[in-house]
Formats: C-alpha cells, structure tokens, sequence
C-alpha cells in the first residue's frame, strides 16, 4: 500500500473519508492577493507607497514593478500551487489607465489586461477599492471624513470598485467578493466617536443603495473590520462591533482579518457566532506577530482553528477564503506559496476532523473522550493525504517546491 492508501485506512477507521475530503478542497478556491508581490505598493506612482497603516517592512530584492512582472511572478506562484485559485486584486492595481483617470473614475476598461488574464487561466477574481495611498486620503479619513467633497470622492470611488467587480464577474461567469477596508481613524484621543461613524454609515448606505443593474448579482459586498494601525492607535472609525452591527443589518458579507483583533481574542471563536447573522463571510488569513503585522500564513493553532471551525461548521459554501499577508523582507514567490499551501492545508485539516465522533462524545458528556480524540487526531497522517492532493493537482509535495523558486529568483527576480 502507498502512503495514501495507509492514511485512508487509518482515517476510516476514526469515520473519516479522505476521498469526500479532497474533493471539497479540489473545490475550493483560495484568493491569492496580488499586493504580496509589490509590498501593496501598486501601479499607480513610481514611489509605490502603500500608507495608512499597511506597512510592510523589508528590502529583498525582486519587488515587481508592473503588469508583466508582477503577474509572471503570480503565474510562477500557482504552478506551486495545487487547487484551485482566484485572483485578489486592488483598485491601485489597473494596468491600462494611459490617461491616469482618478480612483472616482476607473472602469473595467482599466483593467483589461487583469481580465484577459484570468478568462486565460479560467481564475475567478475578486477586488478591493483602495482607500489609502491617495492625496484624499492624507489625513487618515475616507468614507467618514467630516468633509462632504471628501466622503463624496471615495463613495465614487468604491460605487466605481462595485460596478468593477460586477463586470469582471459577469464577463468570468463567476460572481466577485468586492471587500472595503478604510484606514479611517486617529492616533490620539478622539473628542466624537460618533461622528464619523454616523458618516461612515451614512457613506457605506450610499455606496450599497448604487444600482448594478442586470449584473447585480455577479458582485458580493463585503466589510472588513480593524482594531488599530500603525498611527491609529486610539480609535478605529470600522470598529468589529461597527461593522458587524452594519453587516447583520444591510446583510453583506463580513470580512474577518486574522491581525485584526486583540492578539489574545479567537477568531476560529467569532465565525459560528457571526454566522448566524450575517449571509455571508470573508477570511483574511493573516498572521500577526505581536500586532497586525501581516506575516506570512504559518500552520499554526489560530490558522488551523479557523479554517476548522469554517468547515466543521458547514459554513465552506458560505465563505470566502482570501489572503493578505505580505513579507518584504524574504522572497515574495516564497511567501506566497508558503502561506496560500499553508491555508490549503488548515482547510484540509478541517476536512479531516472527526467531527461526528467528537461531537458523539461531547453529547455524552464525556470531555476527557473528546480531548483524546482532539489530540490523538494530530498524529494521524494527514501529511500523505495532502501529498496525494498536491499529486493528484501535478503540483510539486513538500520539500520539493523551493529549489524551482531560488531558480526563478535567480534567473528573472534579481
Ligand atoms: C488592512 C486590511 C486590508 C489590507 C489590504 C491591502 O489592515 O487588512 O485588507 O491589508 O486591503
Ligand atoms: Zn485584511
């Protein structure tokens, strides 16, 4: 018997089906997010500058630059990749802007190449407006400026992400998760911590109320929420509790960002209890160091906890699983491919949880059953089940993907 074979029996044998399991991950789609390759540095200006607090540290060489490197560098990632991917894209991102139109006044014409790209590849896409990086967002505020004209520029600005998104879903046949993030807070003490929340509502309203006609359907709004950043410390405007209250009431989806809460908090925890409010969720799996420092996605306790809980949960078809680390400081391809595997990973763990025994002898009452079962399952050889998916997907195993990026970076990234 081959390794596989073994796993599948040992499996069995705790009620476990592998082959049901690999073909929900074969189903799967992870959304790799194209700002890991250029530090959220985008198209826009040669500075390349993300600001607002997403901050990436680190200098390696082989940043890209434009269009082709950059999705040269996305194409060298999903053929170490094993599954299917989808393509996340910032609006800071268009590549075929000759008349440097404003962020209120893209169009999908903006972002031909991105599109003919992923028809190519058979990828969906998704999108995000960009609320940062912008001489309208120097002074921290978007969508909850105090400023009519200002609030006015970005509620364009994501009504124009919207319609994006629900272009590029209608033309892939494959709906869009189109997510809004906003930097909008203050380093110090705020005198009124409603106002801008009150605008932010009021902002969020006016984008959700624009019509998308016929192809409404192709785009799913999501939120995102934040604790703090980097010269926000004292008061984030898209507060957890903001954004949820938003999202169970004008039912979107919600995004939950792995760095986005107090380090201590669990995220795995919140999804049940989000879920029951709100039609849909959005996962950026992250990992914060001490902060929302955006590391790169390990197979860690918090990682595999969450994925678990989406999966044990029933809650796959109503999620979105998306990325959003980036790591100056090592060889981007590499981060890439460590963190997108490594969430693959989690959701096949979760997959593989012996979810039917455990809840068996958690309805008897008997938790030292259950933290056995918990414990035990560990040591099972989960390891041939997911060589057998990166097989099965012609993709390279373990231990045998990096010589072809230190390859790459040495032929093309340096
Ligand atoms: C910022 C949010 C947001 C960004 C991306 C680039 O804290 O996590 O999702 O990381 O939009
Ligand atoms: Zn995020």
């Amino acid at each position: 018997m081959n390794p596989y074979e073994i796993a599948r029996e040992r499996f069995a044998r705790w009620g476990v089906n592998t082959e049901d399991a690999l073909k929900t991950l074969a189903a799967t789609p992870v959304s790799l997010h194209c700002w890991q390759g250029d530090d959220v540095a985008g198209f826009e200006n040669a500075s390349g500058n993300a600001g607002s607090g997403c901050v990436a540290t680190g200098n390696y060489p082989g940043k890209a630059r434009n269009f082709a490197e950059l999705s040269a560098d996305l194409d060298m990632v999903a053929s170490l990749i094993p599954g299917p991917l989808r393509l996340n894209l910032h609006a800071s991102y268009a590549t075929d802007n000759p008349g440097k139109a404003d962020r209120d006044a893209l169009t999908i014409a903006h972002f031909r190449s991105w599109l003919d790209w992923a028809k190519d590849r058979g990828w969906g896409i998704d999108f995000n407006p960009t609320c940062f990086g912008h001489p309208s967002a120097a002074d921290g505020f978007t969508l909850s400026h105090r400023d009519h004209a200002v609030r006015d520029f970005w509620i364009a600005h994501c009504i124009a992400c919207r319609r994006i998104a629900a272009e590029f879903g209608a033309a892939l046949n494959n709906p869009v998760v189109t997510n809004i993030w906003i930097p909008d807070g203050t380093k110090d003490r705020p005198a009124d911590r409603l106002g801008p929340r009150e605008r932010l509502a009021t902002s969020l309203d006016a984008i959700f109320a624009a019509d998308l006609g016929a192809i409404a359907s192709f785009n799913i709004d999501a939120v995102e929420s934040k604790l703090f950043g980097i010269g926000v410390e004292s008061y984030t405007v898209g507060s957890h509790e903001f954004y949820l209250g938003y999202a169970a009431r004008k039912q979107v989806a919600l995004c939950l960002d792995a760095g986005h809460f107090h380090p201590t908090e669990s995220v795995a925890d919140k999804i049940s209890a989000v879920m029951l409010h709100v039609p849909r969720l959005l996962l950026h799996v992250s990992r914060g160091v001490r902060w929302d420092s955006d590391h790169v996605v390990m197979l860690d306790d918090p990682t595999r906890e969450m994925l678990h809980e989406v999966v044990v949960g029933g809650f796959l078809p109503r999620t979105h699983v998306g990325l959003d680390f980036f790591d100056a400081s090592i060889n981007r391809i590499a981060a890439w491919v460590i963190g997108t595997r490594n969430t693959q990973k989690a959701i096949l763990l979760g997959l593989l949880a012996p979810q039917s025994r455990l809840v068996a002898a958690e309805n008897s009452r008997d938790a030292s059953a259950r933290l056995a079962l918990f414990e035990d399952w560990r040591s099972l050889p989960w390891g041939a089940v997911w060589d057998e998916h990166c097989l099965r997907h012609d993709r390279a195993i373990d231990g045998t993907w990096l010589p072809a990026v230190q390859l790459y970076e040495s032929t093309l990234l340096r």
